[in-house]
């Protein structure tokens, strides 16, 4: 028999079991693009505990579209082993490695929750929980809610750690300084994301990968745009590489 009573109890309680569980845990991620992902796998698979918090129903960000909505992404020699440890194929021309954006997103959504990540989509970091001077928990609401604007009050939840993977508008640190009016940069502000120069802003990326206020990292593009580096175009090394340093840095502390 099958009962859409029954199919609705196993939705629900499923579904809500596994955000009890992420109530409280070593890291939280905002954002499922590759930084994001990649941090999570990294984490979860060294038993840290994981949320990733993507806004969209779909995680992957803005590695979906290749490069201009052709759908291939390069990687540099530097982020070859990466490709290999998520097992994505691709052609090595020259010095460069091509591979499919949409195996790429599959197969880093895939490994991410094969290492024990959880992944919630359709869930936004609004804002964001501090203690004693440091990030130490997500405000979270559903995005529907926030695209209908309907006056409905966020959950939360507490982590450890806690990491901005919101790609180029850096939402969690844009948060945070509006909070704490001062972040670990420079200017104590958000710099911006500079005109695209990719030999540049592929090291800088990593670089940029760090801690922007205490319990918050931030990773991906969102980290050139808080340190006003450049952006790189459909070059994704510098991301994958991001993701799992912030994930490293991360595990040394845990
Ligand atoms: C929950 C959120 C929120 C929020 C946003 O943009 P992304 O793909 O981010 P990265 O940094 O992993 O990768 C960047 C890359 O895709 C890119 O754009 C490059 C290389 N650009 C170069 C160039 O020159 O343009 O993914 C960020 C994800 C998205 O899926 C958003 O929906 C999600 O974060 N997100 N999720 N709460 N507040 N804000």
């Amino acid at each position: 028999m099958i009962d859409e009573i029954e199919i609705t109890r196993l939705i629900v309680k499923n579904a809500v079991d596994d955000f009890l569980d992420s109530l409280e845990i070593d890291v939280a991620i905002a954002g499922g693009g590759p930084s994001g992902l990649v941090a999570a796998r990294y984490l979860a698979e060294n038993k840290a505990r994981v949320a990733l918090f993507e806004r969209r129903l779909s995680v992957g960000g803005g590695m979906w579209g290749g490069g201009m909505l052709f759908p291939r992404i390069v990687v540099q020699e530097e982020a070859r082993e990466i490709l290999d440890e998520f097992g994505i194929k691709y052609k090595k021309e020259g010095d460069k490695f091509v591979a499919n954006s949409i195996e790429s997103v599959a197969k880093l959504a895939s490994k991410a929750i094969d290492s024990g990540a959880r992944i919630f989509n359709g869930i936004s970091v609004e804002d964001v929980i501090i203690r004693d001077k440091r990030v130490s928990g997500f405000v979270l609401n559903w995005s529907s809610v926030m695209a209908a604007k309907l006056h409905v009050d966020p959950l939360a939840i507490r982590s450890e750690f806690c990491i901005d993977a919101t790609g180029h508008p850096a939402e969690v640190c844009n948060i945070v300084q509006r909070k704490v009016g001062r972040l670990n940069t420079p200017s104590g502000e958000i710099e911006g994301e500079k005109s695209m120069w990719a030999e540049k802003s592929e090291t800088l990326v990593i670089e940029n990968t760090r801690e922007i206020y205490p319990g918050l990292y931030v990773a991906g593009m969102a980290a050139n745009a808080v340190f006003g580096a450049p952006r790189m175009g459909p070059i994704f090394g510098g991301m994958l590489l991001s993701g799992r340093k912030a994930a490293e840095v991360i595990l040394d502390q845990l």
